[in-house]
């Protein structure tokens, strides 16, 4: 797609587009589970992850380093640039369970693809570009996103740290163990005296309106607010063969007639989003009568308004319901993350560059949460949403294509080229 008088033009981003891909085939095989891609933070994986992109940071000239947040860093200070200012782009290295092996990795290696493309073309840079790989987008170990990013933008919350993942290790704990110095999180933060001149995130759209639209690249105009809740029900148990049917206080069934209420919900809102994803049962044997059932809960929109209500509708059904079948229950509020305009000059910047690449169209609304939501209350900020072909995502069918990803690398140089020449 990169559209240029010949195709000569297109064949260095096609070469870059090229080694994105094979080092993402590399970092897919950094996984905690063989035979599928899992990365959590601070895993035996994310150390492989990081051994493997260390040397190509190196190479590209940009001094690799981890974090104490276990952030991946590089930065490229060309000659003349002022290292106080430094803009940043950059994405996850951490995956879902079973994840396909674009979600976030995709954007990291495009970072660095742009870092080695205004090399190669010798752009003049005011300021420093820094590669970011985030250590915890996904929140999987601990159950809260973007703990790299926070400390990165300086919005980490201590408390945070306190966070126990299923085997009851702390997120302090996971950090010492991973290398990192868990007190150090507030250097991870530009230093005073430091700028952050903007944050740009290239990322697969995991979703299929690109594709549906014939469409290679598109800029985001907002993401989502989200919000993820715990709810616990509790019942009695007993023997499913002695235990008559009437009368049970089964908290499966409190649950499922609510998981039910959650898609009622999602299909009645517009823009709305309500997913039951994770849901155990204790003690989960075919002829015992459940004792404890929990359900997790996330619910995104893009008005922080209309996500906070259905939250509240759905947490007062779920009580409703308990009380009707006898069963105790618990919601916790794990993460409330408001929705985040993108920053307009640079929407305006990659629309161009877009444009200019034969790629163009209208921002999309991003429901997938980002690290970019984080960073854009600190700095201005853009993403880059890439065609998922098939539309799949958090699944190891995720798939790109290489012209895609050639446009991709060549927009967001081109951006920020404008950028600095405009600086
Ligand atoms: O859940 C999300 O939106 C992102 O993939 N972490
Ligand atoms: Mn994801
Ligand atoms: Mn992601």
């Amino acid at each position: 797609m990169v559209k240029r008088d010949t195709d000569a033009d297109a064949r260095p981003w096609q070469q870059l587009a090229q080694t994105v891909l094979d080092r993402c085939d590399l970092l897919a095989a950094c996984t905690d589970e063989p035979g599928r891609i899992t990365r959590v933070f601070c895993s035996p994986a994310m150390t492989r992850a990081h051994a493997a992109a260390q040397p190509w940071l190196e190479q590209a000239g940009a001094a690799p380093r981890v974090d104490a947040a276990g952030n991946l860093r590089g930065s490229y200070v060309a000659p003349g640039a002022d290292a106080t200012k430094t803009l940043v782009i950059g994405s996850h290295l951490d995956s879902v369970i079973d994840a396909g092996r674009y979600d976030g990795a995709l954007g990291v290696m495009i970072g660095l693809a742009v870092v080695e493309a205004l090399q190669q073309r010798k752009t003049a840079l005011p300021w420093a570009v820094e590669v970011i790989g985030f250590s915890d987008e996904e929140g999987v170990r601990f159950g809260t996103p973007f703990l790299g990013s926070h400390a990165a933008a300086g919005t980490f919350e201590e408390s945070l740290l306190l966070r126990r993942d299923a085997r009851g290790i702390t997120v302090a704990d996971a950090l010492r163990e991973f290398g990192c110095d868990p007190a150090a999180i507030p250097q991870c933060a530009p230093a005073p005296g430091c700028e952050l001149v903007a944050y740009l995130e290239a990322h697969i759209e995991q979703g299929p309106a690109l594709e549906l639209a014939g469409r290679p690249l598109a800029t985001v105009d907002a993401i989502a607010g989200q919000s993820r809740l715990a709810f616990t029900w509790r019942g009695e148990g007993g023997h499913a063969g002695t235990v008559p049917m009437r009368g049970r206080r089964d908290p499966l069934i409190a649950a499922s007639r609510w998981a039910l209420e959650v898609r009622r919900v999602g299909l009645e809102i517009a823009g709305l989003t309500a997913t039951v994803g994770r849901a155990t049962v204790d003690p989960n044997v075919p002829n015992c009568i459940a004792r404890r059932v929990e359900m997790s809960l996330d619910v995104r929109h893009a008005d922080d308004m209309v996500r906070s209500a259905a939250t509240n509708q759905l947490v007062e059904i779920a009580e409703a319901m308990a009380r009707e079948e006898g069963v105790a229950i618990a919601v916790e509020h794990h993460h409330d993350h408001a929705a985040i305009a993108m920053d307009a000059p640079w929407n305006a910047r990659l629309t161009a560059a877009c444009e200019g690449l034969g790629a163009p169209g209208a921002a999309l609304t991003s429901g997938a949460g980002h690290d970019a939501g984080v960073m854009a209350r600190v700095t201005p900020t853009a993403m880059l949403l890439i065609r998922s072909p098939g539309g799949v995502s958090h699944h190891p069918d995720e798939a790109v294509t290489l012209t895609d990803v050639a446009a991709a690398i060549a927009a967001l140089t081109t951006a920020i080229e404008d950028f600095a020449a405009a600086s």
